[in-house]
């Protein structure tokens, strides 16, 4: 038990005891500021707690840790997980990505079932853990990939030439964010992170084909066709810039503040294009705090890491010093797809004793962690 947790988890047992629970998702959400105001009890609890947990620590994350690792897969070893296997416990969010389900793919476009992902994600909520899903789509436009970069965004827009596809999309989108359920029939709530890294010139929704009115507008119709069109209402929203210089970089596509729950960066170790990791992670974390203050935001280390890790100190000493005591929600690293492609250690790998220094640093929060600040 780390002892900063149990403190914190005492006076918050102490403060549920003399505080009354709102039934009514309307309660709830009258008083919060949150995109969706019809959003679940427990989405807008999401909200609370990733705002409330974040004065104590950040959680750990780890992109599709229950579905693969170096050496294993799901259907073979359900229930491993990499990180378990390194700190004897699971992260505290899980990321997950729905690119393919628009195509109606049972896969994603890493090879990982749609149907396994949603039971990991219930699975994941019911032992208390936080889930966050990204999505890299095809191009709507030309089918190609992801990092198509065709112009694309202003057919898809209402009036494009594409724009009934792109419903289509959202439809199965908010179908299967719909279809997220616990055994008792609710909504499991979801951080959504859609449109990510956008200021990047590498998506087909970046800033090499995508002009700020139409990224702006892409952002505020999906907002509105799955809130309003579909009555989806297990998302929170978070906007996910990749390395920025200035707030105005930060802001320039931002789609308003009653459009975004959650301010994001992705930020990662690149040695190979000249990025000092140790210099801009803490300052792009500094200026997303002082974002999240003036907004009254919940802010997150969305996507992270170092390729490989070949630093067997990176952990306390690269990423620790950026977020340590800066109030982000969390920090996720992606994920582990192979020996040329990891960023969480397995059990030998030369980091792993640094990753559970990391662990036992009282800041960092994994399943167990959170599970016990969030119960009431
Ligand atoms: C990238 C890489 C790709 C992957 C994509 C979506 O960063 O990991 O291999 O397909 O994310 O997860």
């Amino acid at each position: 038990m780390k002892k900063a947790l149990l403190i914190t988890s005492v006076a918050l047992f102490l403060f549920t005891m003399c505080s009354t629970k709102t039934p009514e998702n309307k309660a709830v959400t009258e008083t919060l500021a949150i995109v969706d105001k019809q959003a679940t009890p427990e989405t807008a609890e999401l909200l609370k707690n990733l705002k409330e947990n974040s004065k104590t620590g950040f959680m750990f994350g780890h992109q599709d840790a229950l579905s693969y690792g170096l050496g294993w897969k799901y259907a073979q070893k359900p229930g491993k997980c990499d990180v378990y296997d390194v700190a004897g416990d699971y992260p505290g969010i899980f990321g997950w990505d729905l690119g393919h389900i628009e195509i109606g793919m049972p896969e994603n476009l890493d090879s990982v079932n749609f149907d396994e992902i949603r039971s990991n994600i219930i699975k994941a909520h019911a032992f208390g853990a936080v889930n966050t899903v990204s999505w890299h789509p095809k191009n709507p436009v030309t089918d190609g990939n992801t990092w198509d970069k065709s112009q694309t965004v202003k057919h898809i827009l209402v009036g494009g030439s594409h724009h009934a596809k792109y419903k289509e999309w959202l439809t199965i989108l908010g179908n299967y964010f719909k279809s997220i359920k616990t055994a008792d029939g609710k909504l499991v709530p979801i951080v959504w992170r859609p449109y990510h890294e956008h200021n990047g010139g590498w998506f087909w929704w970046g800033n090499d084909s995508t002009s700020v009115d139409e990224y702006v507008s892409l952002w505020k119709y999906t907002v509105h066709y799955l809130r309003d069109s579909m009555q989806v209402h297990n998302l929170l929203w978070a906007y996910s810039p990749n390395l920025f210089q200035n707030k105005e970089e930060y802001l320039a596509k931002y789609p308003g503040d009653d459009y975004v729950d959650i301010l994001g960066c992705d930020v990662y170790d690149l040695p190979q294009y000249n990025i000092n990791y140790k210099e801009v992670a803490p300052k792009n974390i500094a200026i997303l705090k002082e974002l999240g203050k003036e907004k009254d935001k919940v802010y997150a280390f969305t996507e992270t890491g170092y390729c490989s890790i070949p630093n067997e100190k990176w952990w306390t000493e690269s990423l620790l010093p950026a977020i340590n005591s800066s109030g982000v929600a969390w920090v996720l690293v992606w994920r582990n797809a192979h020996l040329d492609h990891f960023f969480a250690p397995y059990p030998g790998q030369k980091s792993a004793d640094d990753f559970k220094t990391f662990y036992n640093n009282p800041q960092s929060l994994f399943a167990n962690d959170v599970k016990l600040l969030n119960s009431k």
